[in-house]
């Protein structure tokens, strides 16, 4: 269940008019027969330049799916995925997008991400039982939707690095000030969510998957000189109370939803279906 919704969307991403076929809900599985689906096959320029993030234009010159290659982690939080065997391209694990080709991804199958799940309690507290927690979302430059400050994990990096480099350069535009306070925030980070992630750039053949970690400051102390300062992919960036509805890029919400669980903090911040906008 809910699966693909921002990965069926059309048009692709980066595109005026690039349609994904439309692939109805039941036909998503693999394993449902559907011998009329002509996937729209797109790679974007900028993936095709060949830019040192990117895989080669051929997938069949990739020899380590499902491994470990070099500094290139091709392995997939969901487990073994199939790789078609006269094509190469593996086969994204939930299913199909109506795309085929990597799109603005640069990886042939798991592209891998890191999400910082920033929060801290909000000042005032209306509700005595549960209380509301504030997180730091940022706007994206791409599709000015709010998300979570991450970002792609580098070729050999660490993910938990990644999410620390990531907050720091979207979330307070490199700025080296708050550099103590950041490592003391990082101590408590957590790990939330590994997985599957429903990316509007996902396509037949490339994926994004993310691990989430969670940093709390229980006391407020460690947040309160934190100077946010949008940069890099972020035009905005902002500390947001979870106790109204917040509509967020990709699968955000659910990561979100989890640290909620997690501190047991106020629960309904998912209500009436209307966006968030950062202004
Ligand atoms: C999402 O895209 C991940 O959850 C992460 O937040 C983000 C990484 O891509 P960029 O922000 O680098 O575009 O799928
Ligand atoms: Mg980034
Ligand atoms: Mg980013």
């Amino acid at each position: 269940a809910n699966i693909h919704i921002k990965a069926r969307k059309s048009p692709y991403s980066d595109t005026q008019n690039t349609q994904r076929f439309p692939v109805p809900d039941e036909k998503v599985p693999w394993n449902v027969d559907w011998s009329d689906y002509k996937p729209t096959e797109y790679t974007s320029p900028i993936v095709l330049k060949n830019p040192p993030w990117a895989d080669d234009c051929d997938a069949k010159k990739i020899k380590k799916f499902n491994q470990v290659d070099g500094q290139v982690d091709r392995t997939s939080y969901t487990g073994s995925y199939e790789v078609d065997g006269e094509t190469n391209r593996p086969k994204n694990p939930q299913g199909r997008t109506g795309l085929s080709g990597r799109g603005l991804l640069g990886r042939w199958g798991p592209n891998h991400a890191g999400d910082p799940l920033v929060t801290r309690w909000a000042k005032d507290q209306h509700n005595d039982k549960q209380k509301v927690l504030e997180i730091v979302l940022i706007r994206r430059k791409d599709t000015g939707e709010s998300a979570l400050p991450g970002g792609m994990v580098d070729a050999g990096e660490h993910v938990s690095v990644a999410i620390k480099r990531e907050f720091i350069e979207e979330a307070m535009n490199s700025n080296a000030d708050g550099a103590q306070l950041i490592d003391e925030l990082f101590k408590t980070a957590t790990s939330v969510y590994k997985g599957y992630i429903d990316d509007p750039r996902n396509t037949d053949n490339a994926w994004m998957e993310s691990e989430a970690m969670n940093m709390h400051d229980e006391t407020g102390e460690l947040t309160k000189y934190l100077k946010l300062e949008a940069g890099d992919d972020a035009a905005k960036v902002k500390w947001v109370r979870l106790d109204c509805d917040h509509r967020l890029y990709a699968s955000h919400e659910k990561l979100i939803q989890a640290v909620v669980t997690k501190l047991g903090a106020y629960e309904y911040w998912h209500g009436d279906g209307s966006a968030t906008k950062l202004n």
